[in-house]
Formats: C-alpha cells, sequence, structure tokens
C-alpha cells in the first residue's frame, strides 16, 4: 500500500530555448510532466510513500516516463499497453511582451479509455490519500467516470480523497468544466483550486475567503484550499479559516508550482501536521518548485524545512 496515489496522464514536456518561438527552435529540452505525478514527485521528495496509477504505451517514450518517475522515487502503477501514444506538450517562455504559452499534442494517449477495472483499483482502495485533478476528467468522456468511480472507490474504502480543479482552457470550457466536477465533488475530501478557477469555472463570486466558506458549505469538503498566486492561499477547514502568504522565489520555471503546492501541504497533512502547517509547507514546496526547471518538485524535506522556519528571505 502507498499513503499517496495519483491518477492521471503524463506528458513528455519539449521546452524550446526561452524566447524561441516553436516555429522557428532547433532544440528541444524533455522533461516529464503531468500534474498528478508532479505532486506525486513532489511528495515522494518529501518523504512520503507515493504511486502514480495510470496507462502508458509499452514504447521508449512511455518508458521514458516510468523511469523519471522511478527515479524521484514514485511508484509508477502503469497498465502497459501496445494502443496509442505518450502525449506531449510544448513550453514556449517568451519574456514580457510576447508571454508564455503551452501546446498541446496529446490526442491518442492511452489514458483516455481507461476503465477503473484496467488500472490497479486495489492500490486506490489501500491508500491513505487518493489525489486527482480536473486535467483527468477533461480528457474524454470515459474519464469523466473512471475518475468518479475510483473517487468513489477511494472514499467508500475509507481513503481521504483530494482533487485539484486545475482549470485547463484548451481542454474544455468552463460550463463544461462546472457542470462535470460538481458530480465528481460529493466523493472529494480536499478540494485545491486557484483563486480565478473558483470564481469562472466554479462561479463562486467575493473574495478567497468566501469562496472557500462557499465552496465548502455547498459541496461538504472537509477542507477547501484556494491558492491566490503572489498572494498566498488560504484554506477552509472546520469552520476557521487560515492565511499563508508567499515565500520569495526566482522564478526559473513556473509550471508545476500549483502542483508542488498541494503536493507540501498533502505530505504534511499525511504527517499530522495542522491545517496552518500543511498550508506553510505547500507555500515552500512551491517556492522551491520556481526555482527548478521541468514541472517537477525535485525538493529535499530540509530545504523545505528551512524555508518555513527561516521565512525563506
Ligand atoms: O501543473 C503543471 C501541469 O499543467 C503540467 O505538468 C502538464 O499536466 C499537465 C497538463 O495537462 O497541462
Amino acid at each position: 500500500m502507498s499513503e499517496l496515489v495519483t491518477f492521471g496522464e503524463t506528458m513528455l514536456r519539449l521546452t524550446p530555448p526561452r524566447g524561441h518561438r516553436l516555429s522557428r527552435v532547433d532544440r528541444l529540452d524533455v522533461h516529464v510532466g503531468g500534474a498528478e505525478s508532479n505532486v506525486a514527485v513532489g511528495a515522494a521528495n518529501l518523504g512520503v510513500d507515493a504511486a502514480w496509477l495510470s496507462v502508458l504505451p509499452d514504447s521508449e517514450l512511455g518508458e521514458r516516463i516510468a523511469y523519471a518517475l522511478r527515479g524521484e522515487g514514485v511508484e509508477p502503477l502503469v497498465t502497459w499497453t501496445d494502443d496509442g501514444r505518450v502525449g506531449t506538450y510544448y513550453f514556449e517562455r517568451g519574456g514580457m511582451p510576447r508571454g508564455r504559452d503551452v501546446v498541446y499534442d496529446r490526442e491518442g494517449a492511452p489514458i483516455r479509455a481507461a476503465r477503473p477495472e484496467q488500472v490497479a483499483v486495489d492500490r486506490v482502495r489501500d491508500a491513505d490519500v487518493f489525489f486527482t485533478t480536473g486535467i483527468t476528467p477533461a480528457l474524454s468522456d470515459r474519464l469523466v467516470e473512471t475518475t468518479g468511480s475510483l473517487l468513489r472507490t477511494a472514499s467508500d474504502a475509507g481513503a481521504r480523497t483530494a482533487f485539484d480543479v486545475n482549470y485547463r482552457e484548451k481542454l474544455w470550457t468552463p460550463a463544461e468544466a462546472r457542470e462535470t466536477l460538481a458530480d465528481l465533488f460529493p466523493a472529494v475530501d480536499v478540494l485545491f483550486a486557484a483563486e480565478r478557477d473558483a470564481r469562472t469555472v466554479l462561479g463562486f463570486d467575493g473574495d478567497a475567503e468566501a469562496m472557500a466558506s462557499g465552496l465548502a458549505a455547498e459541496f461538504d469538503f472537509e477542507t477547501v484550499v484556494i491558492t491566490r498566486g503572489e498572494k498566498g492561499a488560504l484554506a477552509r477547514h472546520g469552520g476557521t479559516t487560515t492565511e499563508q502568504g508567499t515565500f520569495p522565489a526566482d522564478t526559473v520555471d513556473p509550471l508545476g508550482s500549483g502542483d508542488a503546492f498541494a503536493s507540501g501541504f498533502l505530505a504534511e497533512r499525511l504527517d499530522g501536521a495542522s491545517i496552518d502547517e500543511a498550508l506553510a509547507y505547500g507555500a515552500a514546496t512551491a517556492a522551491l518548485k520556481r526555482t527548478i526547471e521541468g514541472d517537477m518538485a525535485r525538493v529535499s524535506a530540509d530545504e523545505v524545512r528551512a524555508i518555513v522556519e527561516d521565512g525563506g528571505g
């Protein structure tokens, strides 16, 4: 059994050198990225026994993903198949005024056709925490069913379930997301949502505290964590609101910092910490992630602790 089991698609991320457009590029860096495996990696690096559940093509590229996760201490619970391909995505990083962009090339990944009985459901049942995100049900109708089934399986077995809204506008519309997620939420205990997703996707108004309270009341979540970018994060739990600022970071690569936050938060909660402590660990893990190339929080528990204790100044 594992303390944390996550479920979702992981891709190869191909990154042009900073400032180069994809259409003009001669060289690409390769990273492995997927919100749910990023959370497993962050947590594993903080000492959690973490596993990632997915389906991969039995190919060199599929093995590349499993190899990377194993190297970060995550157990890949992979159903290997001869069908489909490894999805890729490209992260163009231009400075202002050009901005940045993500280009997906992820059609045909075999996880899109995954039924619950094709993955290691017994490991979901045995987990302390089962985690997935809104990216997974956005990928296919089948994954809406499978994500719901795995959340209910975990919940019925007594595992805590955690879910990050992680809205991706290139995958679905806010209305599609809202309708689908509202059906999944009854099986979720701990919700993570970016402030902007709580507002524009889930349709909650007011300040972050009002949104967290509204979400907790409407869906009966045990904990709601609203992440607020540079303004930090806020949690609603047991009728109490707790706020956390950010720790300073020189941002090298912002992708995966929300996942890093969730991994730090969940790792601390698994260790019996309070909501305040978990928020601080989430924020410190996210700050550290921003200094690291690639999507994964390749951090250590000592580094995170030092930031929490020193204030990261
Ligand atoms: O949070 C970072 C993720 O967005 C990235 O790793 C890729 O999972 C990914 C996605 O679907 O965008």
